[in-house]
């Protein structure tokens, strides 16, 4: 984990040089290819816990040099799992060209969204914390949510993203209704066993990817793909943080189950 990593420069290609993780045969994200999904009638709505609520404690909002990221109280936590999962963050991944130009990482059907929203929790039923979780099979449970054109509540983050817009950056920012981010249909989900997308790639992650797209302005799309720098403040070789979204990888062995049919 020391090691420094980029999308640019050296490339998803070269991640596997120091993270051999990111070479295993359950790498994420994939492509969803729903005609071969299998109907799982198990597969329950999951339920986001106190979400909503708030109280009147900041956020904080960090520029880590690949995206920006909110930390989240450790009294929030997903249900309808086969373990209570504790939130830890959330973050974004996007693309360069505006919309209907990539940018997500998970597709379906081959077709990429415009962004996407990852909410990443540990199982804390099982682990003491995150990184004791991190590199368990069914440590991490993350869910994705693919973001389109058009107009929503993503200006409780898009609002602060110029008081972070150098690596290493933080600031606290009003605390929101994080529910408000998630699509309305918790029901509809593709669920797989698969890691994170960035190195180290640990194969750890139950993924949820909701079937329902949750939506964004072509403004606030734009000033997402255009207003943070991977590099820190002091470097005058500015890099923009743009296409931080992994190449979708190969399913192999595995089934990807989809709660409804
Ligand atoms: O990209 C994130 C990374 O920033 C870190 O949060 C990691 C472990 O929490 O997860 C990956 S991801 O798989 O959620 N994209
Ligand atoms: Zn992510």
């Amino acid at each position: 984990e020391g090691k420094d990593w980029a999308y640019r420069l050296v490339g998803q290609s070269e991640w596997s040089a120091y993270f051999p993780d990111c070479r295993g045969t359950s790498q994420s994200p994939i492509d969803v290819v729903t005609t071969q999904t299998k109907y799982d009638p198990s597969l329950i709505p999951l339920t986001p816990l106190g979400y909503s609520q708030h109280g009147n404690k900041p956020f904080t909002l960090y520029n880590n040099g690949h995206t920006a990221v909110i930390e989240l109280p450790e009294w929030m936590g997903l249900g309808g799992l086969p373990w209570l999962f504790t939130a830890v963050q959330m973050h974004l991944h996007w693309g360069s060209g505006g919309p209907s130009h990539g940018g997500s990482e998970h597709t379906i059907n081959g077709l990429s969204a415009d962004a996407e929203l990852h909410v990443v929790h540990y199982n804390s039923e099982l682990y003491p914390n995150m990184s004791a979780a991190m590199t368990q099979r069914d440590g991490l449970a993350v869910l994705g949510i693919l973001i389109v054109e058009t107009n929503l509540a993503f200006n409780s983050i898009l609002n602060y993203l110029s008081r972070i817009r150098h690596a290493d950056q933080k600031v606290p920012i009003p605390a929101f209704d994080i529910q408000s981010l998630l699509p309305k249909d918790l029901g509809r989900y593709y669920r797989y066993n698969g890691s994170l997308t960035t190195p180290p790639c640990y194969q750890s992650v139950i993924w949820t990817v909701f079937h329902e797209r949750v939506q964004i302005s072509k403004a606030q799309l734009l000033k997402m793909e255009t207003i943070l720098y991977s590099s820190k403040a002091d470097n005058p070789d500015r890099m923009l943080l743009q296409d931080n979204y992994r190449a979708t990888q190969p399913l192999n062995h595995r089934v990807v189950f989809a709660s409804f049919s």
